[in-house]
């Protein structure tokens, strides 16, 4: 391991987690906890999430659900610091400064600024265009190497990198350039509508949250839309489930393709398949969030610890950028 490997990512408290954030994100930060123990970051994004309309009553309880997701799927404070981003004031902090030295044209070519534009038509705020900024800060901030994200993240770093290159070259060389760490082909889509992602802030029947019950597995994958294509062919919503399968049983995910090729694929079986397989993989995780939700007190403990441990390095590495800006 390169001595300075340090590992960042982050996931938006604006619901209970889903198969797509558990197959596109958490499954592998858990694996790179182990691989590069001690160096990972894993922050509930707080900051990020009110750019979009949300309830101020509900927020710090969707933060403690965030926070038993990523206990219960593995996520261990022993090996990773995992921490709330508002309680490190640097990440605010060290935006600002970032904000000073990102072109306006970069950030409203943004693909997912110019989506939620679309879909929250009458809530666009600065936030919500200034959001790379925050995420630029949030990794750079770790001076992060490695960032662990979807495809739908890669723009986002790419202008991180583009940012650390200008503070760099303007005041000095601060911070590392942190390369993507692609989650490999899982991006899981929508149950409803499979041309889109699987997202928390959609509709219920649209995805299946990680404690779902098993009874709800299979009422949402029985009404998944499952059009299919052109003949041999699954269709979207088809692939989908296809796609859910393979990562938890690719043998049965095998002979269910060659179904489809023969043309006699039978979605019914399919579909009660799946929910079998979730409700007894996704078994585990859900007995340890109901033994975690019974302990708030150790869980909010764990998240102070792991604040304690980001702020350290965060408090640093804002040091050093006020001091190369001329602050101090
Ligand atoms: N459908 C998905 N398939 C694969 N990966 C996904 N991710 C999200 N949805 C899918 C990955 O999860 C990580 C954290 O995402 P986030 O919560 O910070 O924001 P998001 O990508 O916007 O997730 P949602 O569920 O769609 O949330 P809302 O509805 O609040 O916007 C990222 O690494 C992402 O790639």
């Amino acid at each position: 391991m390169k001595k300075d490997t340090r590992i960042l990512s982050g996931i938006q408290p604006t619901g209970k987690l889903h198969l797509g954030n558990y197959l596109g994100a958490l499954k592998n930060w858990v694996a790179l906890q182990d691989e590069f123990p001690q160096v990972c970051y894993y922050c509930i994004v707080d900051l990020h999430a009110v750019t979009a309309p949300y309830e101020p009553k509900e927020l710090k309880q969707r933060v403690f659900d965030t926070a038993l997701d990523f206990l219960a799927a593995g996520l261990d404070p022993d090996k990773a610091a995992i921490f709330i981003q508002s309680q490190v004031t640097e990440h605010s902090e060290l935006m600002w400064l970032l904000n000073t030295i990102t072109p306006i044209g970069s950030l409203e070519r943004m693909t997912q600024y110019k989506d939620k534009k679309k879909r929250h038509a009458d809530h666009i705020n600065a936030g919500l265009l200034n959001y790379p900024i925050l995420m630029a800060a949030d990794i750079l901030l770790y001076r992060a190497t490695m960032v662990p994200v979807g495809e739908d993240q890669v723009q986002h770093l790419e202008l991180t990198r583009e940012i650390a290159r200008k503070f760099n070259y303007t005041f000095g060389d601060t911070f590392p350039e942190p390369e993507p760490r692609l989650t490999r082909g899982a991006r899981i889509m929508s149950l409803t509508a499979p041309e889109n992602k699987m997202s928390k802030s959609d509709m219920e029947r649209s995805y299946i949250t990680l404690d779902e019950e098993p009874e709800s597995i299979k009422s949402k994958l029985k009404k998944a839309v499952t059009d299919a294509g052109t003949s041999g062919d699954l269709g979207p919503g088809g692939q989908n489930l296809l796609t859910i399968l393979e990562v938890i049983d690719p043998e049965a995910a095998k002979n269910f393709e060659n179904d489809a090729k023969a043309g006699q694929i039978r979605y019914a079986d399919l579909k009660s398949y799946l929910a079998d397989k979730l409700t007894e993989y996704f078994g585990p995780f859900r007995e340890r969030r109901q033994e975690l939700a019974s302990k708030p007190d150790a869980v909010w403990e764990l998240l102070l610890d792991g604040t304690q441990q980001a702020r350290r390095i965060a408090s640093a590495t804002l040091r050093d950028a006020k001091k190369k800006m001329g602050f101090i």
